[in-house]
């Protein structure tokens, strides 16, 4: 009879919108808003009474960022100059919502590559940025999309939910309250995305990604065993988003850029590296691991300077694309899925026995590690 219950990852899966952005065409069209703007409002500019707009620049984008390109659920409205934010059709109460629908191909796929069958599943975890409506749970409508007969519930931790969901997850499991659970993260930041702020309007894209978190006791021959799981908040205003029915914007100011994501970049920048890498190490430490020995980070995907900083931090050495993949050049930032993305694209080649990291971070602060083995 077995006691104890080990979390294991089974597999994952991804769903890529088709549409993609590139910085060109982002900059073309923001820099047209731009001349539009000022053209539009000259006199109280020449007045001072209106601050004259600054173009943004391809250059800037891919040396701050390392972003070349981000997907988008809906291209033409957020690249044209008169609406520069997505639209899409309301869909009615029968409908499947936007965020199940995407949620639900990454998790139909998901179960594919473990084999299994959806109605051995337990439980759902949406578990993203910003959700859709408040209730009833997306989670649910998979749930019941997928046929499972058990429970689902929405979280959201910003750039972490993910590894908060991993570790949700994983402690049903080892409580022995699930043997199947899977961790679905639908993020359509376009939506919440100020397409019109130069600071920030190139650094979200749209992609969805499911984790299957499984007892070592059901899980297929090949999986990844959860070695650790580890998770941390600090408190802080410096990625912030007030969107909420208790401070619902004017209609005429409903996409006003205090209700869509707003962040201080370079305060993020200092303050989140040392805070994730001591993390990491800490964890690494409690296991009696070396982290210098670990295979593969693969870590949230918010800034390439970032990454290559914690990373070398925790290898003692500058980390190559092998070492820390990045997604982050044809994704962008897709808030809590890009570590996913990353581990999902960039793991089938790894063997038996290689240890590796999948680490989040951001708004909170949010940071979670999630410490892996491969059993092949
Ligand atoms: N084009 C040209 N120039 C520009 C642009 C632009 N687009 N934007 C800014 N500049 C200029 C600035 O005006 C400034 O000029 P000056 O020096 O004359 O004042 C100069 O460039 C430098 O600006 P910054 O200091 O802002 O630039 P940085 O080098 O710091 O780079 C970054 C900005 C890329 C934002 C960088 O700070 C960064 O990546 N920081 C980390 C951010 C991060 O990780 N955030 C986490 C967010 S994810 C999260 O948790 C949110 C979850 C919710 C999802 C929401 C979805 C919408």
């Amino acid at each position: 009879m077995q006691l104890t219950h080990r979390p294991v990852i089974s597999a994952t899966g991804l769903f890529t919108p088709s549409e993609s952005i590139s910085n060109d065409e982002l900059v073309a069209s923001f820099n047209a808003y731009v001349d539009q703007h000022n053209e539009r409002n000259a006199a109280a500019i020449e007045a001072g009474d209106v601050e004259a707009l600054s173009h943004s620049s391809v250059e800037f984008i891919e040396k701050a960022s390392g972003i070349k390109a981000r997907h988008v659920m809906s291209k033409e409205p957020v690249l044209n100059p008169d609406t520069m934010s997505p639209r899409w059709q309301e869909r009615t109460n029968d409908e499947l919502s936007m965020m199940a629908e995407i949620g639900l191909i990454a998790a139909k796929q998901t179960l594919k590559r473990a084999g299994r069958d959806a109605s051995d599943v337990d439980a759902v975890l949406c578990a993203a940025s910003n959700m859709e409506r408040p209730y009833p749970a997306m989670a649910i409508e998979i749930q019941q999309a997928l046929g499972i007969d058990g429970f689902g519930f929405d979280m959201n931790v910003a750039c972490s939910s993910a590894t908060f969901g991993i570790q949700t997850a994983a402690d049903y499991v080892r409580a022995g309250n699930a043997k199947s659970v899977l961790v679905v993260s639908p993020e359509i930041t376009s939506g919440h995305l100020n397409w019109r702020d130069r600071d920030s309007h190139f650094i979200f894209g749209d992609v969805a990604t499911a984790v299957l978190v499984e007892d070592a006791a059901i899980a297929p021959a090949q999986h990844w065993d959860i070695l650790s799981t580890k998770l941390k908040t600090v408190f802080s205003n410096n990625i912030r988003n007030n969107f909420g029915f208790l401070n619902r914007a004017a209609p005429e100011n409903a996409e006003g850029a205090d209700k869509l994501f707003v962040q201080e970049g370079r305060k993020v920048f200092k303050e989140v590296v040392p805070m994730v890498a001591q993390m990491i190490i800490d964890e690494a430490e409690k296991l009696q691991m070396d982290p210098t020995t670990l295979r593969r980070l693969w870590l949230h995907q918010a800034n390439a300077g970032m990454n290559r900083l914690i990373a070398q931090r925790v290898l003692g050495h500058e980390a190559n694309d092998d070492e820390s993949p990045t997604v982050l050049d044809t994704y962008g930032n897709t808030s809590s899925a890009g570590s996913i993305i990353a581990f999902h694209l960039n793991s089938d080649d790894l063997s038996g026995g290689d240890t590796g990291l999948i680490c989040s971070f951001g708004a909170g602060y949010s940071a979670g590690t999630v410490f892996v083995r491969k059993v092949a």
